[in-house]
């Protein structure tokens, strides 16, 4: 990962407590040489619970916890005294975390609600003491259930943040820069390439509502194929609903910029090519009228709504989020 502070992918063994062994146990009654059986029933192990945290924006705090195991379920006892059950572990996720199994890779569950829970391992259940098998022609069983096992298993973990918008384009464009004047998020910016290293989310107010918008770092030709940063930064534009592509005004070609962004989405999938999207041209407070004539006629791809925006001068950014509002909507 680009960043120690930014962790989104992490893989954890996980294990649900065992269950209690049920008791052996006959009642020991002073002038009752023959008691019955009282053996209770073992306590259930514990489970593994992940549950939802919107404070939470990364999985930085599992990132050395390799191990996350429940305490097994305390064994019954005589006088039909039931063992304990453990207490369940909770694994508090960011909204956006999705868990794998990790030897099949299938989804085994998504978190995107606050407080959401589910059982990533359930703990085994307790066993039954002796006092349950008496029957009129067993009047004292010499057994009881063991108590069932816990599950065990690695699991992956993978943040894919939640946000209506992705912001995708090559690095230095003003993505940074567009996301904190819209929002009150304070992405780094600075004139180089490269200067976000970790995604960041902001919240864009639009009259009575509002929108969510992800800045994700630069992706530049060949980041399919590990170069830059590479893109295991678009797992979080996965789940934006609208695309905003974000071309630097002074490109030589708007339209081959924007083929070499479509591509790497392409190749990392393809899925990505069906969302909703807009173009955003930026810096445009560099260009003149005749500058941005000759790009409307002759340097546009087909196939994307656009609009020319500035975040230094804020010309375009009121159009801008009426064209988003409606795509999200
Ligand atoms: N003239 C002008 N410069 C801008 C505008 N928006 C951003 N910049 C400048 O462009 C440079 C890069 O801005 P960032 O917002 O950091 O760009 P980025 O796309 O987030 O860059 P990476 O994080 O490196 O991918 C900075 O020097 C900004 O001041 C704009 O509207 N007009
Ligand atoms: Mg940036």
């Amino acid at each position: 990962m680009a960043s120690a502070n930014f962790i989104d992918h992490i893989k954890i063994f996980i294990k649900s407590g065992n269950g209690g062994a049920g008791s052996v146990h006959f009642r020991r009654e002073r002038f009752l040489p023959k008691g019955g059986p009282d053996g209770g029933n073992g306590g259930n192990g514990g489970n593994i619970i992940v549950q939802g945290n919107n404070n939470l924006h990364t999985l930085l705090h599992l990132k050395y916890k390799k191990h996350i195991k429940a305490k097994n379920g305390s064994p019954g006892q005589g006088s039909n005294k039931y063992g304990d059950n453990a207490d369940d572990i909770y694994i508090q996720v960011p909204l956006g975390t999705v868990m794998r199994d990790a030897e099949n890779n299938e989804v085994i569950s998504e978190i995107v609600k606050h407080n959401q829970k589910f059982i990533l391992a359930k703990g085994g259940k307790g066993g039954l003491g002796n006092t349950n098998f008496k029957t009129s022609t067993r009047q004292a069983p010499r057994y009881a259930q063991p108590g069932l096992p816990g599950e065990e298993k690695w699991v992956v973990f993978e943040l894919k943040l939640l946000a209506d918008i992705g912001l995708v384009g090559l690095p230095n464009v003003g993505k940074s820069s567009l996301l904190s004047v819209l929002s009150a998020a304070k992405p780094k910016i600075a004139n180089y390439p490269f200067t976000s290293l970790i995604p960041s989310i902001g919240v864009i107010k639009y009259y009575d509502n509002s929108f969510v918008m992800s800045d994700i770092p630069g992706i530049i030709k060949g980041a399919s194929k590990g170069k830059g940063l590479g893109t295991k930064f678009l797992r979080h534009i996965e789940r934006n609903a609208v695309l905003l592509f974000i071309i630097d005004a002074e490109v030589d070609s708007i339209k081959d910029t924007y083929n070499v962004l479509l591509n790497e989405l392409k190749n990392y999938s393809s899925d990505l090519l069906y969302k909703d999207k807009l173009l955003a041209i930026s810096k445009s407070d560099l260009l003149d009228q005749e500058m941005i004539d000759e790009i409307t006629n002759n340097d546009l791809p087909k196939d994307i709504d656009f609009i020319f925006i500035s975040s230094h001068t804020k010309n375009g950014l009121n159009e801008l989020k009426n064209k988003l509002w409606k795509l999200i909507n």
